[in-house]
This record gives C-alpha cells, sequence and structure tokens, in this order.
C-alpha cells in the first residue's frame, strides 16, 4: 500500500469506525466522476459490479466501517423505480457533480432535490457534494455551485461541499474527513 492509500486507510477507519458499518450511497449524474472516485477509495478490496438489474450498481467496503454503493442518476426513466430500493437505510449521500459541467448543473441539481424527495431517503440524512474537476480550467467555484444548485434551501439536513479532483485524489480526505464526521452525527440522534 503507498503513503497516499495508507493514509486513506486511516483516514477511513477513524471516519467510520469498525462497530455498526455506515450505508453511504454516492450519486449523481454520468460522468461526474463517481468511479473515479471508487477506485481511489478502494484501497484494499475490488470494485464490484452489478448489472443484472438493468441498471449499473458498484460497491466498494474500503474498511470495515463503511460501504459506499455508487450509481448514475439522470435519464433513464424506465428503472428509476429501481433506485428506491437502494435508499433505504442510507446513513450518508455522497453526491457528485462536475463542476466544469456549467449546461448540466441544474439537470443536477434537479435529479439531487428527486433524490432527497424520495420517500424512502431517510429524511435528514447528511449530503456531502463533491465538487469534482476542480482542475478543469473553467470549473465553478464551491460557492458558485451553492448558488447554481440552491444547496442552501436544504432544510432539516447537514450538508458540506468539498472541491475535489478524483484522479489526483486532492480534496477526497476532507470530503471522506467530513463526511465521517456527519455521518457520526446522524446516527447519534437516529439511533
Ligand atoms: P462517472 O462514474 O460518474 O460516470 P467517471 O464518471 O469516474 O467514469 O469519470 C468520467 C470522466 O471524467 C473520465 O474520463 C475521468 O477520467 C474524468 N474525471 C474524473 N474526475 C476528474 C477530475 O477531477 N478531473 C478531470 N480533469 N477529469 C476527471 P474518461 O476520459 O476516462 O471518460
Ligand atoms: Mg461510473
Amino acid at each position: 500500500m503507498g503513503l497516499w492509500l495508507s493514509t486513506l486507510y486511516d483516514t477511513l477507519s477513524s471516519a467510520f469506525g469498525e462497530e455498526d458499518p455506515s450505508k453511504i450511497i454516492m450519486l449523481g449524474l454520468d460522468n461526474a466522476g463517481k468511479t473515479t472516485i471508487l477506485y481511489k477509495l478502494k484501497v484494499n478490496e475490488v470494485v464490484s459490479s452489478i448489472p443484472t438489474l438493468g441498471f449499473n450498481v458498484e460497491t466498494v467496503t474500503p474498511c470495515k466501517g463503511v460501504t459506499f454503493t455508487v450509481w448514475d442518476v439522470g435519464g433513464q426513466d424506465r428503472i428509476r423505480q429501481l433506485w428506491k430500493h437502494y435508499y433505504s437505510g442510507t446513513e450518508g449521500l455522497v453526491y457528485v457533480v462536475d463542476s466544469s459541467d456549467t449546461h448540466r448543473i441544474a439537470e443536477a441539481k434537479e435529479e439531487l432535490f428527486g433524490i432527497l424527495n424520495s420517500a424512502e431517503m431517510p429524511a435528514s440524512c447528511p449530503i456531502v457534494v463533491i465538487a469534482n474537476k476542480r482542475d478543469m480550467p473553467n470549473a465553478m467555484k464551491p460557492s458558485a455551485i451553492i448558488d447554481a444548485m440552491d444547496l442552501r434551501s436544504l432544510r432539516n439536513r447537514k450538508w458540506h461541499i468539498q472541491a475535489c479532483c478524483a484522479p489526483s485524489g486532492e480534496g477526497i480526505y476532507e470530503a471522506v474527513t467530513e463526511l465521517g464526521r456527519l455521518v457520526k452525527e446522524f446516527k447519534r440522534q437516529h439511533t
């Protein structure tokens, strides 16, 4: 394990702890960078891909304390009703946005609010928005994404935004650390 990975493992382990594993879902439009992030997080386990349901669900358990389940949102009206089966029991949502894709930011916002309005999505589960592709010259700053996606209108939920560059891993520690903090707080209030 390289230094980056062993530090990430430590970051994940201390953010989530081994008892009472946390269930995280990571969603976003296609091309946002979710799979790239997942491969960064896999640390010492392969990513499993389950395409049997008509949509591709990836999962990774990078350490004992946490599992990430990932799929693309947007389009595909036919399979939308399947998503809800994965929402229940969610203790944290990571929502990945391509911050260089100004054309699709409104769509990213609509999909996020659609997910949060689903009856199966736990009411106050926290959100970490990853403003990915920060390395792109035209990338929107997190403050511009907060405005464009109207994140301040989120009620009864803790949220945090973190700029990242998935291929280099920049911002990933910070996102994971904040996610762990918010998820712990959520669990304390709901157990
Ligand atoms: P998805 O799983 O959300 O659909 P992917 O997205 O992880 O497959 O990423 C989509 C493309 O964006 C990939 O390019 C990937 O390398 C690129 N990408 C992901 N994160 C970043 C980032 O932070 N910065 C930049 N510049 N590119 C990123 P390809 O060309 O392989 O399709
Ligand atoms: Mg993908």
